[in-house]
């Protein structure tokens, strides 16, 4: 493939590294997964560049193996609610094993769905297992869960960065969003993404997110602390 010099790369004085460290963990630390949206509608252009930011994301063989359904329209929302919770209704009634149930009550969900009305925009992700490269030309994707995955972690990024709340809808079963809308035999539902407004007064589950000690080892050269030791004002080795 044909190479151009990285132009739009920016490096930053450390400094302003750090700082900018600090800013998105407390940026994106206000984010907050939202099961209590209001009707106010989301401006549509407000949508678009946050879709076109998403697929910027990585993908296995630049593949781009997303697409993303964007339905505002009322109606197809009322028919989207009604098939979800046909299945969420099997599901909390006996389809899930008892200790998933028990992980989700702290969250107090249930077979009730009212938010995929309520809020005003419904993105409906999609895998696409292979690429439709014309007429009977397949061509298979590469690492399609983990491309997917990161374009819809920078998507839920962006949305949060607008001004937006979000919650990541995994209806069970989800394959009544390819029927209801219309996907081709390529693609797999992925996320059923909710998007808009908290209603007002909204409440969300009091959880912590796990320190940094518990998500993060680091395998690091002793010579390089040894380095920084020597430096420190006192001049003691730490013990
Ligand atoms: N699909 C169900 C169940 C559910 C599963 C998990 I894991 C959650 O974190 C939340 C809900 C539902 O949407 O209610």
């Amino acid at each position: 493939m044909r190479q151009r010099p990285y132009s739009e790369y920016r490096e930053y004085p450390e400094e302003e590294m750090i700082r900018r460290a600090l800013e998105i963990h407390q940026e994106l630390s206000r984010r907050r997964t939202v099961r209590h949206f209001s009707d106010r509608p989301v401006p549509r252009e407000i949508i678009e560049q946050c879709l076109l930011a998403a697929s910027s994301a990585p993908s296995g063989a630049n593949r781009q193996p997303w697409h993303f359904v964007v339905v505002t329209d009322p109606a197809t929302r009322k028919e989207l609610r009604a098939a979800a919770e046909t299945g969420e209704r099997e599901f909390y009634g006996g389809r899930a094993p008892r200790e998933w149930l028990e992980a989700l009550e702290p969250l107090g969900t249930d077979a009730h769905k009212p938010f995929l009305e309520d809020a005003s925009c419904l993105i409906a992700i999609f895998a696409q297992t292979y690429s439709l490269a014309g007429e009977q030309n397949r061509a298979k994707n590469y690492y399609v869960t983990e491309s997917v995955g990161i374009a819809t972690g920078m998507l839920i990024a962006a949305l949060h960065h607008c001004g937006l709340a979000t919650l990541t809808h995994t209806p069970s079963p989800m394959s009544f969003l390819k029927t209801m809308l219309g996907r081709p035999p390529n693609e797999r539902p992925f996320l059923l993404l909710v998007v808009g407004y908290p209603a007002e007064g909204c409440q969300v589950p009091d959880i912590d997110r796990k320190p940094l000690e518990q998500i993060a080892t680091f395998v690091e050269d002793e010579s390089a602390h040894r380095h920084v030791d020597a430096r420190s004002s006192s001049g003691e080795k730490r013990a």
